[in-house]
């Protein structure tokens, strides 16, 4: 069991600097909304400006779409042990459609909050849970069907155009805007997000927003293929390493190196009081997979799971807060035996989990068979489903087999049984999948479940590396992001081998952030380019600092420079160790454009008879510059 540190208490109200120091050069800009309580973070990185010959050229700053929430605003009052301000409580409760509990309503919640034992463990400041009044469906879908854009459509339609209208108003902006149309798969992009468009794709179930309404700090986001691409962390403790304390540093760390939401799949001994450390402190969506709790009530024997015990686990869990729930409903007792031939059989935790009770009791899973009671606790809460992909392939020889695709299918069934009750869905997609058969998987999730938001492990596309595969399955992920997966679940280095540390999440999450930006540019979605030509800009004109900033990962690239050119006067040098000063081609454009602007001639005239003119000069001096490097 997680060995939980004396006075973790104390030590929890300060976070460690690395989680919390502001980017380098950026400041936090909020946009108004319509009402005074909505308000949306954005980042932006400011530049320095570009010296030419003629004068000083000034270069915007770059708003960047924003996942850390206040941990990032240096004047955000934050203390772990209040949790972070409730954004969204004054528009739940306005709604009217609620009721206050006095406090949980789940038998194990109310155990947990009266067991004294656990006193030094638990979060001061719960607060009473709500939930939807009788009668009534408090989910985001439900409203956007009713035609009613509520406040938290509102919110994701400001957070993804990240500015767009003021940009494209703005002539310094012109030349970074530049982006060529993309091919969107059957996307259909509009040239701008507006809340109106957020409440369409809501009520058609192509996009969700995960909202619990016992989850007020939360800063809402959109998960579907006309927004950006999103991407989930996953991070929890186990029976033999980490504990609460790390688990709530993970979870800002996520935050801020660009997770869009995370997943608490903790396992240990105090799964509920680490969730809702996790809860009160998190500014995105928080998702869980129930059965791995309710597994830990029945001390790990599937076959003592039973109905009852679940639906206390939801309720337990709905009450904390908790956005999605990851339910293996698809895994059916009749498609068990059709992984019989497979290389790695049921690599799925919640799977395995689902197919052991199934053959144990010979008997149709119990996921499956009270999928409209599940239904009903979705949606007093707002609580959105991710439909488990308990029967996803763990290699390649395993990919796109009858097993996989059976289950894919009964998802899409329950998809439509959920929407009957207006509960928010995604559907969870494999796993390992070579590059030729990655397609098929996106063809056939759109056909078979409606376009419900797709949201896929990796894939791995090769099997060969492990110790590599966030890129194995980072490739994937690009790929299928690019034909219209919404959110893409990370793979760190660790994976296949250990539980993930901190450098492992954040190599994870920037691998993901590369694959999800790659597929928005792929899709053309507006305003996504910007960055990509902002940062080339800078690169171009050896605005080093610039370049730094505006990427990812502003921290490893300085380092990456500052490892063989370490000086500040390094930091204005046209070049840099890897070319030298006299081969940097960049450097070698600049010049022939002065050159042509000189001489009159045209631009290719002139990189002809300047490249003439470096030829001879190279010739000259390439002895010394192999020294100089
Ligand atoms: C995402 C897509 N397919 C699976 N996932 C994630 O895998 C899921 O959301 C959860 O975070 C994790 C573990 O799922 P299993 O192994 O219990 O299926
Ligand atoms: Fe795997």
């Amino acid at each position: 069991m997680s060995a939980i540190p004396q006075g973790f208490v104390e030590k929890t109200s300060k976070l460690s600097e690395e989680v919390t120091r502001p980017f380098p050069n950026s400041r936090k800009v909020y946009v108004q909304g319509s009402r005074d309580d909505l308000r949306v973070g954005l980042r932006e990185v400011e530049q320095t400006p570009t010296h030419t010959d003629t004068g000083v050229e000034q270069n915007p700053p770059i708003p960047i779409y924003d996942t850390s929430g206040p941990y990032t605003d240096p004047e955000a009052h934050i203390d772990l042990m209040q949790g972070l301000a409730p954004l969204r409580e004054g528009w739940v409760a306005e709604r009217g459609d609620t009721v206050l509990l006095d406090g949980p309503t789940s038998e194990f919640g109310r155990r947990r909050q009266d067991d004294a034992a656990l006193a030094s463990l638990r979060f001061e400041h719960i607060r009473a849970p709500r939930r939807a009044a009788p009668g009534r469906n408090v989910s985001q879908m439900h409203y956007a069907r009713q035609g009613i854009v509520t406040p938290e459509m509102e919110y994701v339609a400001i957070r993804e155009n990240v500015k767009l209208q003021a940009l494209r108003a703005d002539p310094s902006y012109a030349k970074l805007l530049r982006q060529h149309a993309g091919e969107s798969f059957g996307a259909s992009l509009p040239a701008e997000i507006t809340p109106e468009f957020v409440r369409d794709e809501v009520a058609r179930g192509r996009a969700i927003i995960p909202a619990n309404i016992n989850h007020p700090e939360l800063e809402p986001m959109i998960i579907g293929r006309n927004f950006r691409v999103k991407v989930n962390t996953n991070i929890g403790n186990s029976a033999v390493t980490s504990s609460i304390e790390e688990e709530v540093e993970k979870m800002v760390w996520s935050a801020r190196w660009g997770g869009d939401t995370l997943m608490d799949l903790s396992t240990g001994k105090n799964i509920h009081e680490t969730r809702e450390w996790i809860l009160r402190n998190a500014p995105m969506p928080i998702g869980t997979v129930p059965i791995y709790q309710a597994l830990e009530k029945v001390d790990g024997k599937p076959e003592d799971l039973t109905w009852e015990l679940f639906r206390d686990t939801l309720i337990e869990q709905a009450e904390q807060g908790v956005d999605y729930f990851t339910i293996h409903a698809g895994v059916r007792l009749q498609y068990v035996p059709l992984t019989a031939d497979r290389v790695t059989g049921i690599v799925s935790r919640g799977g395995s989990i689902m197919a052991k009770w199934c053959l144990s009791h010979h008997q149709e899973n119990f996921l499956y068979t009270h999928f409209e009671d599940i239904c009903e606790i979705m949606k007093a809460y707002d609580v959105s489903f991710s439909l488990g992909d308990g029967l996803r392939p763990g290699c390649l020889a395993d990919a796109n087999d009858r097993a996989q695709f059976a289950e894919l299918e009964t998802l899409g069934e329950l998809t439509k049984t959920a929407w009957a009750h207006d509960v928010q869905v995604m559907i969870e997609g494999p796993g390992h999948v070579p590059l030729q058969k990655i397609k098929e998987n996106m063809d056939k999730e759109l056909v078979d479940c409606f376009e419900a938001p797709f949201y896929t492990l990796g894939p791995l596309v090769t099997d060969i590396a492990p110790g590599y595969d966030h890129i194995t399955s980072g490739i994937g992920a690009a790929n299928i992001g690019w034909y219209g997966t919404a959110m893409l679940c990370y793979v760190t280095p660790k994976e296949h081998l250990g539980l993930p540390n901190k450098q492992d999440v954040r190599d994870g999450i920037i691998t993901y952030k590369i694959a999800a930006h790659a597929a928005d540019v792929a899709k053309g979605f507006p305003g996504a380019q910007m960055r990509d030509n902002a940062l080339s800009k800078a690169r171009f004109e050896f605005r080093w600092e610039d370049q730094f900033n505006l990427g990812l990962d502003p921290e490893r690239a300085r380092e990456y420079h500052d490892e063989t050119m370490p000086k500040q006067a390094h930091k204005v040098a046209h070049f840099c160790s890897m070319c030298g000063p006299n081969f940097c081609s960049m450097k070698i454009t600049q010049d022939v454009r002065d050159y042509a602007a000189k001489q009159g001639l045209t631009e290719d005239e002139a990189l002809r008879k300047g490249m003439e003119e470096k030829a001879v000069e190279f010739v000259k001096t390439g002895v010394e510059i192999y020294k100089a490097v």
